[in-house]
């Protein structure tokens, strides 16, 4: 069971749908693989999504990272030293995809190992999620259509809607034109990416009471500390921290501070060992969670299904796995399936997935 290399793969594979947002935007998933192998011939794997605009990692730097950095500092431990893992990656702030996406690599392969799927390493807790799908900027019409076109082909009825844009009322119409088209019973949040300021997002937030949305999620910067407070404390539903919150200390300071009464868990961003540190938290705080998705292809969002189904407290909210959908090609053998709005667990050792070799020798950078 020990680590005798880390090695990443960068590749990129278009989007057939872009996603716009308030703070960037993506139209290929130039992703990084990252495989752990070990000294049994198991290879572990798991991919980092660079995100510039949020982290500042980069495809780049995060090849950089983990091979300049983190695998010489963990080849030769046992995957059972989680701890140890952890410890000597976060002796290095910031990286949080790359650092992620090796912690994950490492349970997979410590699933492959001694034959057990991860989610039941987790926790093990349900064995399906309902999906929610973050639907990207464009005009109202557009996507409110997009809406119902996942209502009827995949029964999706939970819809988180990026707003943040100026004029702030252009992010109105569109949430009014989804629920005029999924009707009362869908759920719906919102996302700004800290697009707006405090006062321009309680505006909003009162123009969107007939609306009904069940959370809000990063409206305006963290950093304007008092704003954000004041914004919390008038705002009518749960106020999700999301990019605020890269680490479990950030979660305590911006739960603690009034910054944020939500939390949006991301394996992206805090892989599994931390994952579990961030919902322990939010569990023992009496805060909500929402499984959140760093734009992910198809093998984080198997990361993001096994994680949330495994814990009792992620699995009762509907978690964001389904972007991978707006992506033209993935690398997996066997497609992710969303059937009547839900996604189940893979059945198989590890994460249950499977790398096409034909699809990542068509897709990666390397060569
Ligand atoms: C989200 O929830 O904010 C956009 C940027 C990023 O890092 O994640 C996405 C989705
Ligand atoms: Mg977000």
């Amino acid at each position: 069971m020990k680590i005798v290399a880390i090695r990443t793969i960068p590749y990129a594979i278009p989007y057939s749908r872009p996603l716009h947002f308030a703070s960037g935007s993506i139209d290929v998933a130039d992703n990084v693989l990252v495989e752990v192998e070990t000294d049994d011939g198991v290879v572990g794997v798991a991919e980092a999504p660079p995100r510039p605009y949020t982290y500042g990692e980069t495809q780049a730097s995060i090849v950089e990272a983990i091979t300049g950095v983190f695998a010489p500092a963990l080849e030769g431990l046992s995957l059972l030293a989680h701890e140890e893992i952890r410890a000597r990656m976060h002796r290095t702030i910031g990286n949080p995809a790359a650092k992620s996406a090796i912690d994950m690599a490492v349970w997979d392969a410590w699933g492959k190992t001694i034959e057990q799927p991860v989610h039941e390493l987790l926790g093990g807790y349900a064995d399906r999620l309902r999906v929610s799908h973050m639907l990207g900027f464009d005009n109202p019409s557009i996507v409110a259509d997009q809406a119902i076109e996942l209502v009827e082909t995949l029964g999706i009825t939970t819809f988180k809607i990026k707003v943040g844009r100026q004029p702030v009322d252009l992010d109105v119409q569109v949430c009014r034109a989804v629920r005029d088209a999924v009707g009362p019973d869908a759920e719906i949040y919102i996302d700004g990416n800290r697009g707006w300021t405090a006062p321009e997002a309680l505006a909003a937030l009162n123009a969107l009471e007939d609306v009904g949305i069940s959370r809000a999620e990063e409206l305006c910067r963290a950093d304007d500390v008092m704003g954000r407070r004041w914004l919390v404390s008038h705002c009518p539903v749960p106020f999700v921290a999301d990019e605020s919150v890269p680490t479990p200390a950030d979660v305590t300071r911006e739960i603690l501070a009034g910054a944020a009464n939500a939390i949006s868990i991301k394996t992206a961003r805090t892989g599994f060992s931390d994952s579990l540190r961030v919902v322990h938290l939010a569990e023992g705080m009496g805060i909500e969670t929402v499984i959140g998705n760093q734009i992910d292809g198809q093998i984080g969002t198997a990361c993001s299904l096994a994680f949330g189904a495994s814990q009792q407290w992620t699995a009762r909210n509907a978690a964001e796995l389904s972007n991978y959908l707006d992506m033209s090609d993935d690398l997996l053998s066997e497609p992710l399936t969303i059937v009547d709005g839900e996604m189940h667990v893979r059945p198989g050792h590890g994460l249950g997935i499977e790398i096409d070799p034909d699809k990542l020798a068509q897709y990666r950078t390397d060569n």
